[in-house]
């Protein structure tokens, strides 16, 4: 890490640290979303850390933003999911807006608002291209109609990008993305979802009724949908890994000051349980690698669609085993709605952004993509 990444390591613990931890219960329970974060969060910037500087924002590389995003995890994967799905809202924006879309869409993040990212519909999870909602042209507009659920920040969000069918007899490939603005007319919105695990985070579903949107809120060309989603998702899924590595090493951290307690001064646990406690220490740290690696090659401009997918896969993986593993370890103590929402929330990072089934799809198709020519020899280039 350079100094500066330090710095930014060390204000998001102590911002982790002062707003995030004592309030994560109270909102885990009552499951409302948290929206003193956001007024808590103007001074420092952090909802536009991935907004260019060009736009105003703090302009954070992906790796200082996956450090910032770990940091978050481990205060509250709630609450850093609705600053990582306010990012993938961006990202897409970032990936196939024009300059006017860019500064329109980032100008919320400024001042702490945040976005959402609304592919999902009932019958389209998996299987992103199989949606129902359709975009007509009409003059100078689009006319969105369609439902849409799961959709994280969805009842809270400034700008939505919202993906429907310009031309739905061609299944994926007439997919597109827009730009949609809260509060047009026919925004049906409904009830938040009572969810198991991430309460806080705001997750609902809405109906679009005729949705005039400008056709200058169109994202690239009419059909290239599926490749704006499918860009952004590998943008985005590394940050779910950070999250989950986050909470992991937390439940790790509360589950030795918990055995710390147990266990009188000077003597530790038995062996059985160091090594327990290692191998959950050997999994965080690989997991973090994994995902640092990935950000690594993006910032380096290489190819990263299968190492973004590894790094979800592993990174929730990872905090799912980890969570289970503390609560074996506590036993009874664990078995509480305090601790038990480490793995209450560990679980959906495994479903959302593309179940892990799905990563794994998309890591195979790279396994068996036929191998690329050998970069020839020293000799050979020689001759
Ligand atoms: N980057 C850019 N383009 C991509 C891409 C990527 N990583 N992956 C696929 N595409 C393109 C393909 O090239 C294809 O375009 P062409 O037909 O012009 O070549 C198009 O997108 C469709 O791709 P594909 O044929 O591979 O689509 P499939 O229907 O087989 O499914 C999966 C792809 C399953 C990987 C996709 O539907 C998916 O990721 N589903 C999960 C969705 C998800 O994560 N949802 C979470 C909700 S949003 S938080």
């Amino acid at each position: 890490m350079t100094p500066e990444q330090q710095a930014i390591r060390q204000a998001a613990k102590e911002f982790v640290a002062k707003k995030i931890i004592p309030h994560a219960a109270e909102y885990d329970k009552s499951g409302e979303f948290h929206a003193y974060l956001l007024e808590a969060a103007k001074p420092s910037g952090i909802f536009a850390m991935a907004v260019p500087q060009e736009y105003g924002g703090l302009g954070y590389g992906p790796l200082t933003q996956a450090l910032v995003l770990e940091e978050w995890g481990y205060g509250c994967a709630a609450m850093g999911t609705t600053l990582s799905a306010s990012i993938l809202s961006m990202e897409a924006v970032l990936t196939a807006g024009n300059d006017d879309q860019k500064r329109r869409f980032c100008k919320p993040m400024l001042s702490a608002g945040i976005g959402a990212f609304a592919l999902t519909e009932p019958a389209a999870g998996s299987d992103a291209g199989a949606g129902v909602a359709t975009a007509v042209k009409s003059g100078g507009e689009y006319i969105l109609n369609g439902p849409k659920c799961w959709i994280t920040n969805g009842g809270e969000a400034a700008v939505y990008v919202v993906f429907a069918a310009t031309d739905p007899a061609q299944g994926a490939k007439g997919l597109s993305a827009f730009i949609v603005e809260r509060g047009l007319p026919g925004f049906i919105m409904g009830d938040r979802e009572e969810k198991l695990g991430l309460r806080s985070s705001n997750t609902v579903f809405f109906f679009l009724k005729d949705v005039r949107v400008p056709v200058a809120n169109l994202l690239g060309k009419e059909g290239e949908g599926m490749k704006i989603a499918m860009e952004t998702l590998d943008l985005a899924r590394p940050s779910i890994g950070a999250l989950a590595v986050g909470l992991a090493q937390r439940c790790l951290d509360e589950c030795v000051k918990h055995l710390r307690k147990r266990y009188p001064a000077k003597s530790y646990p038995g062996e059985t349980l160091q090594f327990d406690l290692a191998d959950m220490q050997i999994a965080i740290e690989g997991a973090r690698q994994a995902q640092h690696h990935t950000m690594s090659l993006r910032e380096a401009g290489k190819p990263f669609s299968m190492e973004s997918a590894i790094a979800k896969t592993l990174g929730t993986a990872v905090a799912m085993s980890v969570t289970s593993q503390a609560m074996r370890l506590m036993g009874s103590h664990a078995y509480t709605s305090e601790f038990g929402k480490f793995m209450r929330d560990a679980k959906v990072m495994q479903i959302y952004e593309g179940t892990n089934q799905i990563q794994r799809l998309v890591i195979a198709r790279s396994v068996l993509a036929p191998p690329k020519a050998p970069a020839p020899t020293m000799k050979a280039a020689a001759e």
